[in-house]
């Protein structure tokens, strides 16, 4: 069996080793195709009982040398298990982070530089394809690397490519930190140079979708989620730098002055986005490790791309509600709700009134957010029974259900009023699932005394012995 480790511990190779230490990685050695059949393996993997919670190694793909990793970033629990730390604990880890970075450091050789193409042909990568009527293959876990034109901060984020040509992208920017670099670029009659890494270990990804201020680096978290610097090298065509510890880097610009059709794209609302005139990247170079492994994180029908949202907004949103409402406890993006669209919030209420605060705070904080359910800090958010539990008996609609019309929304919200290209409003709802102040006794949920489960607990096993 091959191992693929190199012997470092904070790299992708590093992680799958982890997986595979415990039983948790599945090496699937039959030849797969790229065209739909990896993305029919992810999702039967991950919806089978024994194989959710593992990674998945294609070592046999059609028509390339390089095996895929895929089913990395599907589950709360594989993001936490990456960051040694657990699915509950994940939040208050990265909040840690985030208030002591520890910024990337440059070197100027790297694993990822191994092997360097100048002459790039994207044919050489297992590129796959996913959605029944997307419109082509795409790139999907690329960690999208540049720096702003007018301060030089690097960001990162990841974008979604569509395979133009061997050597050209498409590239979707929503309005993100990315999208200010590329208008400044375009600004200034200039391309944008990308880094675009492929193959980093899972710290990277979560921090990429934090939501920090403009003008921060989001590798700093990332070493910090690591307890070790970002290792940062300088690419070999453009002006940028890659994660050293890449898998693959594609070397690419972002072209100021071409747009190309792209599209349509399985989305997270497992909806399709529409084919439309988007920026492209041309390829200047594609470098990788020898051996290099290509990650693929699934998009539209799969949770995976959804997941790492979740995780990567949780942990601002807790902050954002925390600076409205100090007695915020929790907060749950839900992967149903597409990691944009619902939070659940358990806070301790001290005043009549406050879970409408934590809405209007989370509304301002999120612009996707639409429902936000607001609970008591006994109710576990993670458990849906709980919440369902909250919604059935603490909650009257008449009274506790606030809707808010015509909110300036995203068109990516298919319910949503279009009143123009990318104009779009939305009515957005607060439930107030939260016990009225001065029912307490009423709501004291019926239990069996805590000191005798507790007794019971400790010697259980004398009530499963035959004598
Ligand atoms: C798998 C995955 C794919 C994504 N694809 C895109 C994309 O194609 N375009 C986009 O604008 N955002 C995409 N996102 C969301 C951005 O990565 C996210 O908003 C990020 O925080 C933006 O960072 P920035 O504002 O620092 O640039 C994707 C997220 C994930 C997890
Ligand atoms: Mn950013």
């Amino acid at each position: 069996m091959r191992s693929f480790w190199d012997g470092s511990s904070n790299n992708f190779r590093a992680i799958l080793e982890h997986f595979e230490n415990v039983g948790r990685l599945a090496r699937i050695k039959v030849e797969v195709d790229p065209i739909f059949e990896i993305a029919a393996v992810c999702r039967h993997m991950e919806q089978a009982p024994d194989w959710g919670q593992h990674v998945v190694l294609f070592e046999n793909v059609k028509g390339s040398e390089f095996p895929i990793v895929g089913n990395l970033c599907d589950t709360r629990d594989k993001l936490a298990f990456a960051m040694g730390t657990s699915t509950r604990e994940s939040v208050n880890r990265i909040l840690d982070a985030m208030t002591r970075p520890i910024p990337v450091q440059l070197v100027d050789e790297a694993p990822c530089h191994e092997v360097v193409i100048t002459e790039p042909d994207l044919g050489v990568l297992p590129i796959p394809t996913m959605s029944e009527f997307d419109g082509g293959p795409y790139i999907s876990a690329g960690l999208h690397l540049t720096s702003n034109p007018l301060t030089g901060v690097r960001n990162a984020g990841i974008q979604r490519n569509q395979v133009h040509d061997s050597d050209l992208l498409g590239i979707y920017m929503a309005p993100t930190h990315m999208l200010q670099h590329y208008l400044a670029a375009k600004e200034a009659g200039s391309p944008l140079p990308v880094a675009i890494a492929l193959g980093v270990h899972p710290s990277l990804l979560v921090s990429s979708q934090l939501r920090l201020p403009f003008d921060t680096d989001e590798l700093a978290v990332a070493g910090s989620l690591m307890g070790e610097a970002v290792r940062m090298v300088p690419c070999v065509t453009i002006d940028a730098e890659a994660p050293a510890d890449a898998e693959v880097v594609i070397e690419g610009e972002v072209l100021h002055d071409t747009t190309r059709l792209e599209g349509p794209f399985g989305e997270f609302a497992r909806l399709y986005g529409p084919e439309r005139e988007l920026p492209v990247v041309k390829v200047r170079a594609i470098t990788h490790r020898r051996d290099a492994l290509y990650h693929n994180v699934m998009s539209a029908s799969s949770p995976e791309n959804v997941t790492l949202g979740a995780v990567g907004r949780e942990p601002s949103l807790l902050s954002a509600l925390r600076s409205s409402v100090p007695t915020v406890r929790a907060v749950r993006i839900t992967i149903g709700g597409g990691a944009n669209f619902h939070a659940i919030v358990a806070m301790q209420k001290n005043f009549e009134g406050e879970p409408q605060k934590v809405g209007f705070a989370a509304f301002a904080a999120q612009d996707l957010l639409k429902h936000v359910y607001v609970v008591d800090e006994d109710i576990d958010i993670f458990d849906d029974e709980e919440v369902h539990y909250a919604l059935a008996t603490r909650m009257d609609p008449a009274r506790d259900m606030h809707v808010i019309e015509n909110v300036k929304g995203n068109p990516l919200d298919p319910v949503s009023v279009e009143y123009g290209p990318g104009r779009a409003v939305v009515n957005k709802m607060i439930m107030d699932a939260t016990v009225r102040i001065g029912s307490e006794v009423k709501y004291r949920r019926a239990e069996v005394p805590a000191e005798v489960m507790e007794r019971v607990g400790q010697d259980f096993d004398r009530y499963l012995t035959d004598e």
